[in-house]
């Protein structure tokens, strides 16, 4: 395989627990927040922009956020509401690429060296995903472009918030020799002072060393360190989530009635579900259909069989079997959707490399 270069996006979203806040209470926007327990007790998981200025901080106690900044408003944390947002985040970033590696609610790798939509440009990519979370969820995001994980991820920091940053691979190695050790994912307070009474003040500082050196100061994350700022680091972007089902739906300019004009819609549907399935490999199970009438009222109607199938016509017969039976629709519809699931993949996906133009 040759060792092209990959297009590797970090999104991270902007003061994620307190945009939410701001977000859905207006009274809150442009105001210096905290989102944790009281200013008594407990400590801030995250603030505001707004309180930023005032030198609070995440982990900070209540307390003394609440010296530095004395107008400061706590509110309580809605757990449930950060993990519905996630998911919202995640499924768009899933409509660009499958490799997709969450690192917490609010951030994930992505990569897109190959990708859903065919655009070559991961920046463009990078564009479009920020809009769509801005459009959609009512947030920013601030995202990094590079060549690899860590890169990527240094550089969704550069410019927060509501940042575009990009390092493009023929400025990766100036970047990374000008970089502060403090900035490197992994490298902690402890590890920069101890690298500080080396010498080690910046990545160049730190290419000076071989790895043997490296690995006898640092132990096990010499290697590491190494790697990164020889240009090296090659991780890939692990995707955790296991897929579940395959689907693809349509929604209709004007609602259906017409038995036929269905089928013509599933055959196309199916068609989607099938070039997706067929180039990965997945066969499954459990044929859906799903149908919203024009009230939107929705009906899932689903088969098993007895073996994995994965051709066009294996699924389509079961699809159409399942739009007349019980009956064929009693309204007019307004959405069908096809699904497969039962699949046979587990969650290891290979990554594909492959040479593509344009960063
Ligand atoms: P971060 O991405 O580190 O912080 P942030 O999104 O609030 O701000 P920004 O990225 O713009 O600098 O963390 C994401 C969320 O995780 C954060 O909103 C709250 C939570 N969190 C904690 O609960 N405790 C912490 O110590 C940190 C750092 C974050
Ligand atoms: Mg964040």
């Amino acid at each position: 395989m040759s060792s092209a270069i990959r297009k590797i996006i970090h999104i991270d979203m902007d003061a994620f627990y307190a945009s939410v806040e701001q977000r859905d209470n207006p009274e809150l926007r442009g105001k210096a927040i905290a989102v944790g327990g009281s200013e008594m007790r407990g400590v801030v998981t995250t603030c505001s922009y707004e309180a930023r200025k005032f030198g609070v901080r995440s982990a900070m106690p209540g307390l003394t956020a609440k010296k530095n900044c004395p107008n400061l408003i706590f509110v309580k944390p809605r757990f449930d509401v950060y993990r519905e947002v996630s998911k919202q985040i995640m499924n768009i970033f899933f409509e660009f690429t499958e490799l997709v590696e969450p690192l917490s609610l609010d951030e994930a790798y992505l990569d897109v060296t190959t990708n859903k939509k065919g655009i070559n440009s991961a920046t463009i990519i990078a564009r479009e995903i920020k809009n769509r979370i801005r459009s959609e969820l009512k947030l920013t995001a601030s995202a990094g472009v590079s060549v690899n994980k860590f890169l990527a991820k240094v550089a969704s920091d550069m410019d927060k918030p509501d940042g575009l940053y990009v390092i493009p691979p023929e400025k990766a190695e100036a970047f990374i020799e000008g970089l502060d050790v403090k900035k490197v994912p992994g490298i902690g307070k402890v590890t920069s002072a101890k690298m500080n009474e080396f010498g080690i003040k910046s990545c160049a500082d730190l290419k000076k060393f071989e790895k043997i050196d490296l690995v006898k100061k640092f132990g096990k994350s010499g290697n590491y360190y190494y790697n990164i700022v020889h240009g090296e680091y090659d991780s890939p972007v692990r995707p955790h989530r296991i897929r579940k089902s395959i689907s693809a739906e349509r929604t209709f300019d004007k609602d259906i009635s017409n038995p036929e004009l269905m089928i013509a819609k599933l055959e196309s549907i199916t068609k989607n579900v099938v070039d997706y399935i067929s180039k990965r490999k997945i066969k499954g199970k459990t044929v859906t259909l799903k149908i919203k009438y024009f009230d939107f009222v929705n009906r899932t109607r689903s088969k098993t069989v007895g073996s994995y199938i994965d051709s066009y016509e294996e699924i389509f017969s079961v699809v159409k079997e399942l739009l007349y039976n019980p009956a064929l629709p009693e309204k007019a519809v307004r959405l069908l959707g096809v699904g497969l699931s039962n699949l046979n993949i587990n969650e290891t996906q290979t990554q594909e490399t492959q040479f593509t133009l344009g960063f």
